[in-house]
């Protein structure tokens, strides 16, 4: 039976693919940086604290633990935080994809191995189309942008040299899941404690960017059919669809009847805008409906609600 690694499994995207892996009864192992594993991911899951840096360690547990599959979602996320840190950003994001690439194609010659790389929406930046496809020119904004594309160049590269190494180009992608150093759940998770009284107001960048915005759990199902097709290739995941922020604080404040309090309740911080930003993301995923069957299922205001009324939950006053 396969065995599967997921590096990175302990943020939004390895929590769910984890359980995806699991509820499919798939054979997998978990990396992650911290010490223990999220009290997410199933609890059967064996699980290995390392830094993907470490290329030797992570090769070393591929190798002893046969590993036929590894899908990277690993990586620093943030992109708002790359503009603070681009060092470290280029070496967990780009050098660290690099030396495993080489490791696992150039050096061992693995070639019955498959490779996930987690590629992101950000590579087009300020898009050269309107419709972003896997064939729209690279335009990046920021030092996570330019760290993206340089892994998904060189993970094309050992496709070209004939192994299994695709890429999903991942437009924004939510859960509850999701810590709060990112829009949607910095306004779920806001407006849900301005309703239970818990907080006076929402502090926000920029309302007029507009982003393609999925379900993260639409997202890793995507991810598993493109390791498991005939064909390393890259495939542009996202719902081709695209809300503003400003749409998103609005919808957010609906679900809870707060939305005629808009003014009051919403302030910018020149702080939160960024140096130089993408204005606009909308994906075209009509190459993995087509080989891959896959589209997004849940839409905006589905994902938006559940996430609303998570928050809800979680900041109830206890009895
Ligand atoms: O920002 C604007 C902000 O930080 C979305 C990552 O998963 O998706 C994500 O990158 C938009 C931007 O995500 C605030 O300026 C306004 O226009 O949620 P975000 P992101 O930068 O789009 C891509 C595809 C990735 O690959 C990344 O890993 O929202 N915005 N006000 C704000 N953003 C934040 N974080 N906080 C604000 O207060």
């Amino acid at each position: 039976m396969t065995k599967r690694l997921i590096l990175g499994v302990n943020g939004q995207d390895g929590i769910l693919l984890s359980r995806l892996l699991h509820s499919q009864n798939k054979r997998f192992i978990g990396v992650g940086i911290q010490d223990k594993p999220s009290v997410h991911t199933p609890k059967t899951m064996p699980y290995y604290a390392l830094d993907i840096r470490d290329t030797a360690k992570v090769i070393d547990l591929i190798e002893s633990q046969d590993v036929d599959i590894v899908y990277n979602l690993a990586g620093l996320s943030s992109v708002a935080q790359s503009f603070k840190d681009p060092q470290t950003t280029l070496e967990v994001n780009y050098e660290a994809v690099n030396s495993l690439l080489a490791e696992m194609f150039g050096n061992k010659n693995n070639s019955t191995k498959r490779f996930f790389q987690c590629s992101s929406s950000e590579m087009f930046g300020v898009a050269k189309e309107g419709l972003q496809s896997e064939s729209t020119q690279f335009n990046p904004q920021s030092p996570y942008a330019e760290a993206k594309v340089k892994s998904h160049l060189v993970s094309r590269k050992y496709r070209e040299d004939g192994f299994f190494v695709s890429c999903g180009i991942l437009f924004n992608h939510e859960s509850i899941f999701r810590p709060t150093a990112f829009v949607t759940r910095k306004v779920t998770s806001s407006v849900a404690r301005i309703k239970l009284g818990l907080q006076e107001n929402l502090i926000m960048g920029n309302l007029d960017a507009t982003r393609d915005w999925g379900a993260a759990s639409d997202y890793v199902d995507a991810i598993n059919r493109i390791v498991e097709h005939d064909l390393a290739d890259d495939f542009v995941i996202a719902t081709g669809i695209s809300h503003s922020v400003r749409d998103l604080v609005t919808f957010a404040l609906r679900t809870v009847g707060l939305e005629d309090q808009f003014n009051a309740l919403v302030h910018i911080d020149s702080n939160l805008l960024r140096k130089s930003e993408v204005k606009s993301t909308v994906g075209d995923a009509s190459k993995i409906k087509r080989e891959l069957d896959w589209s997004a299922k849940t839409s905006f205001e589905e994902l938006i609600s559940e996430m609303v009324e998570f928050d809800l939950e979680i900041n109830a006053p206890k009895n």
